[in-house]
């Protein structure tokens, strides 16, 4: 009989011996024999060494592999999957891009799957599911149990941040899916690098994935593999993940939302700073003045777009430092310093054009995954909103399209995955370990009404408040329905990795030292998707968002009412500054009388609203809430 192992990355045969073979370099499980000779020989931190040869164990792959994350690896994998049927290669108009459709089920995050394993219940919140993390490691053994017979187990090193960062984290996923190591080789700091930096000692968070699809001799692969039972687990006070049964995005991509968002958001309430699901951009005035800014909207509903913008307004200029998290640590001035967790770009391809969004489509012309997205007969990727509809395409399911199916060609939460330097907006200090210093925070979601296009808080608190009163209308981007109206704090809703209530407390004892607290961001909120009687967008949005930034920006300047005006629920741009706002844009004055109209029955709804969900939090919620909540209710009947 013969076995295959992976030694110094070559597959070998080796015959099988009868009496026990004790290796330093290696484990019997079994009768199968694991080098870890490879990994090994890159890290001599035991904690990693011993965690690897525990999930061979569990999951008995035919073969382990340690990433080197360099791009020849990466190459050589897509081809490899091409010759599976798992990718596409486009054409070389393209370079190095591939095309990948995933099974029809298995197509965003699956919010109902996902859980966080706290020892209290209360500890996860009513904004999660929870399970016993005792519980769920019985209900998940069996499950990942030989889950990878029949295939590789892929070792990825990562770092969340740039190396050497204080800000930043590393992690070590395994993984069976090839096509996640080449997701993961964009979306993080991935390979040898990471091993090479980290200590004998130090700490990882382990982040164990299979698709759930162990492989029988001779069975045939499917070229997307995944199952229908699917889990994706966060023990938050271990700080380890375990995800079952996806191949697709956040379920399956560990660093992104369950490592920087769900695992981090505990950490940083445990030490003091904040993970949050928002972009980061440098804003340069016309006089060369530059602020940086965040910007937390829910899942699809345009950070991406505002985070590669390009203003209208002459001579001001957006630069990218990140499209979906930010972390956020407080130094030793007062400020909030921010960095990027991540490497690339996971974006939303339909709607994205040379008219909405042209960096990201530079961004995205080389070295670029993309997922769910049609292919025209030219081997290229088409999506609705790209550009006019081709003639025929084969559609994300892999059928013959053509304009009349009246089905979209490409799934609404296709996505590309694309190294975040491409972009031709990148800011110079992308990867700068210090992080920038953040001069406004904005939140905002997708509301057709109620909700005006930019407001300011009065403060730190009312801010926080506004922030968690965030509610919008569902996307693609999870399952759910689209357009259905949920409460969605901070965007943080499927990414708090703990009790919201607390959250909002910790929000709260950021602004800890009156003495600094000027020195905190500003905090505004926008709504770029308020719409008309006949359901038309009010505002145009995309570029012309700058002029809205151009306002934050001002105000960050500005002392008291200057360019605003004192409202019932926060500043509001002075008329002259909506006249500014209007300046030169083609846009009745109807509609920017709408988009700033607001309506006392809609915020007192919105308000009745907000008092029921909040109630859920019980004792966990802060009175600070509570008061925020009674002073606007005073505000709004005294004022609108
Ligand atoms: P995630 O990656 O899921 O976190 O999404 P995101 O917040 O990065 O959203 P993205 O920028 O990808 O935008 C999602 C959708 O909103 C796209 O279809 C965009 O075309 C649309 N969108 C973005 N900005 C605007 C805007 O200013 N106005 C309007 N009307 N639509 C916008
Ligand atoms: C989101 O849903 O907010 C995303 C995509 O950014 S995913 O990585 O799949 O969560
Ligand atoms: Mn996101």
């Amino acid at each position: 009989m013969l076995k295959n192992f992976i030694f110094k990355s070559k597959v070998f045969n080796v015959a099988n011996t009868t009496t026990p073979f004790i290796s330093s370099n290696g484990v019997w499980i079994g009768s199968r024999f694991y080098s870890i000779e490879q990994l090994k020989k890159k890290t001599n931190n035991q904690k990693i060494i011993k965690w690897v040869e525990e999930q061979a164990k569990l999951c008995k792959p035919d073969n382990i592999y340690v990433c080197d994350g360099s791009e020849q690896e990466f190459t050589k994998f897509c081809n490899k999957m091409v010759d599976n049927g798992t990718l596409t290669k486009l054409n070389s108009k393209r370079p190095n891009s591939f095309l990948a459709r995933s099974d029809p089920n298995d197509v965003a995050r699956v919010e109902s799957r996902t859980y966080i394993c706290t020892k209290n219940k209360e500890d996860a919140g009513p904004n999660n599911n929870w399970m016993d993390p005792q519980q769920m490691k019985n209900t998940l053994k069996p499950l990942f149990d030989g889950s990878m017979k029949g295939r590789t187990m892929y070792v990825m090193p990562f770092s969340m941040g740039p190396l050497g960062s204080d800000i930043s984290h590393v992690g070590v996923q395994v993984t069976d899916s090839p096509f996640v190591v080449c997701n993961m080789k964009i979306m993080t700091r991935m390979g040898d690098q990471v091993l090479n930096q980290m200590k004998e000692n130090d700490d990882f968070v382990p982040c164990l994935h299979t698709v759930g699809a162990p492989l029988e001799k001779g069975q045939k692969d499917s070229h997307w593999p995944c199952n229908t039972t699917k889990y994706i687990v966060h023990f938050p006070e271990e700080r380890a993940i375990q995800s079952f049964g996806s191949g697709y995005g956040g379920n399956a991509l560990l660093g992104k939302k369950c490592f920087s968002l769900r695992i981090a958001s505990a950490m940083a309430k445990e030490d003091g700073w904040l993970a949050e699901h928002m972009l980061i951009l440098g804003l340069t005035n016309d006089k060369g003045e530059k602020k940086y800014i965040a910007a937390a909207f829910p899942s699809a509903c345009g950070k991406t777009n505002l985070a590669m913008m390009l203003p209208t307004i002459p001579g001001w200029k957006v630069e990218t430092l990140g499209d979906d998290i930010n972390w956020m640590v407080r130094k030793k001035d007062g400020r909030l310093y921010a960095i990027n967790p991540e490497n690339g770009f996971f974006g939303v391809a339909p709607g994205t054009s040379a008219s909405s969004n042209p960096n990201a489509l530079k961004a995205i012309d080389r070295n670029t995954l993309f997922t769910n997205v049609a292919l025209t007969p030219d081997n290229d990727v088409w999506w609705e909103g790209l550009s006019p509809a081709p003639q025929k395409a084969i559609d994300w399911k892999g059928q013959e399209w053509t304009p009349s199916k009246g089905t979209p060609a490409a799934h609404p939460n296709s996505r590309f995955t694309a190294p975040l330097n491409q972009c031709p907006s990148i800011d110079p200090a992308w990867d700068d370990p210090k992080g920038v210093p953040i001069s406004a925070i904005i939140f905002g979601g997708r509301r057709s009404s109620t909700i005006p296009l930019v407001y300011e808080s009065f403060n730190w608190k009312h801010g926080t408040f506004m922030g968690a009163s965030t509610a919008s209308e569902q996307t693609a981007a999870a399952e759910g329905t689209v357009g259905a109206l949920r409460h969605d704090p901070m965007a943080m809703l499927p990414f708090c990795g703990y009790n919201m209530g607390d959250y909002f407390k910790h929000w709260l004892s950021i602004d800890n030292d009156p003495a600094t607290s000027n020195k905190l961001p500003k905090i505004f909120y926008v709504n770029w998707f308020r719409k008309d009687k006949n359901k038309k967008f009010l505002w145009p949005g995309f570029g012309e968002n700058s002029r809205v930034l151009r306002w934050v920006f001002d105000r960050c300047n500005a002392k008291g009412e200057e360019k605003a005006e004192a409202t019932a629920i926060g500043y509001i741009p002075s008329k002259e500054a909506q006249k500014e706002l209007a300046d030169g844009l083609d846009i009745s004055k109807d509609a920017m009388r709408e988009l700033f109209t607001l309506n006392k029955d809609e915020w007192l709804s919105d308000l009745q609203s907000m008092r029921k969900y909040t109630q859920q939090f019980g004792n966990r919620l802060p009175n600070e809430i509570t008061n925020q909540m009674n002073k606007l209710e005073d505000r709004i009947n005294k004022d609108l």
